[in-house]
C-alpha cells in the first residue's frame, strides 16, 4: 500500500507534512479530506478531527509531529533529522517554537486576519503578549544560516516555510506591524520559494485556498 496523506493544501501543517514527503522523495498519495467532513472520513482517523493525518500500512495516524517521526522513521533515505542526538533534540526545539509559541497563538488571529470574522480586542492583546513572548524565544534559536537550524536543511524547515509567512501575515493585518520583521523571514522565505518542493507545495495551496474560500462565501 502506498503511504496516503489525507487533508488538503490550504493547510499549514498538511503542507509541512508533503515538503517533507517530497523533500525525501517518499512515494505518496494525497486524499483530498476537508476538515467538517463526513463523521468516517475524517475523525475515525483523526479523533480530533484535524489534518493531516496519514493512512499508513499499519493504520493512521494523526498529529502532524507523529506523522513527520514515522516519515523519518519509515523512510531512512535522506533523512531530515540529523543523526547527532543533540542537533536532532536543536531541530525538534525549533519545531516547537515554531508551533506551540509561534502558530498556535497566532491562530487566535486567523478568523478576522483571513476568514472575514471578528475578533475581541481582549484576545488581541493577550495574543500580541504571547507573540511577543514567543517570538524571543524563537529569536534566541532560529539560525536562518541559511536554513532555521543552521547548514542542513531539515525538519525545523519544513515547519518555519508553512508557519511563519501565516504569523508575519496575520500580525501585520492585525496589529499593523509585521512582528517577526526584525527577523530575516522575508529573505529566507523568499530563498525557500525557489526549492522545486516548496513552488509545488505553494502552487497547491493557492488552488486550495481559492476552492476554500469560495466554498466560505457561498454558505
Ligand atoms: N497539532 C495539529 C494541528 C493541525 C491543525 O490544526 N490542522 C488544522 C488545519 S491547518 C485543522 O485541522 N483544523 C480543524 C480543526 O481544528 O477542527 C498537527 O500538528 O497536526
Amino acid at each position: 500500500m502506498t503511504l496516503k496523506l489525507c487533508g488538503f493544501s490550504a493547510s499549514n501543517y498538511y503542507n509541512k507534512i508533503k515538503l517533507q514527503l517530497l523533500e525525501k522523495k517518499v512515494v505518496f498519495e494525497e486524499e483530498l479530506i476537508w476538515t467538517g467532513e463526513a463523521h468516517a472520513k475524517l475523525i475515525d482517523r483523526s479523533p480530533l478531527g484535524k489534518v493531516p493525518f496519514l493512512d499508513t500500512p499499519d493504520g493512521p495516524i494523526s498529529e502532524s509531529m507523529a506523522c513527520a517521526e514515522y516519515i523519518e522513521a519509515s523512510y531512512p533515505g535522506r533523512s531530515l533529522l540529523p543523526a547527532d542526538p543533540y542537533a536532532a533534540a536543536k531541530v525538534r526545539e525549533l519545531i516547537i517554537y515554531s508551533e506551540l509559541h509561534l502558530e498556535l497563538v497566532a491562530r487566535q488571529l486567523y478568523p478576522e486576519a483571513f476568514f472575514g470574522g471578528k475578533v475581541s480586542d481582549g484576545t488581541k492583546e493577550r495574543t500580541r503578549q504571547l507573540l511577543l513572548k514567543g517570538i524571543a524565544g524563537f529569536a534566541k534559536l532560529a539560525k536562518f544560516a541559511p536554513f532555521v537550524a543552521g547548514p542542513e536543511f531539515t525538519l525545523a524547515d519544513c515547519a518555519a516555510i508553512v508557519h511563519l509567512p501565516l504569523v508575519s501575515s496575520a500580525s501585520k493585518i492585525i496589529y499593523g506591524e509585521d512582528m517577526l520583521a526584525m527577523l530575516p523571514v522575508k529573505d529566507y522565505i523568499r530563498a525557500m520559494g525557489e526549492r522545486a518542493t516548496v513552488r509545488t507545495v505553494n502552487a497547491d495551496r493557492k488552488a486550495s485556498t481559492e476552492i476554500m474560500l469560495a466554498a466560505r462565501s457561498a454558505k
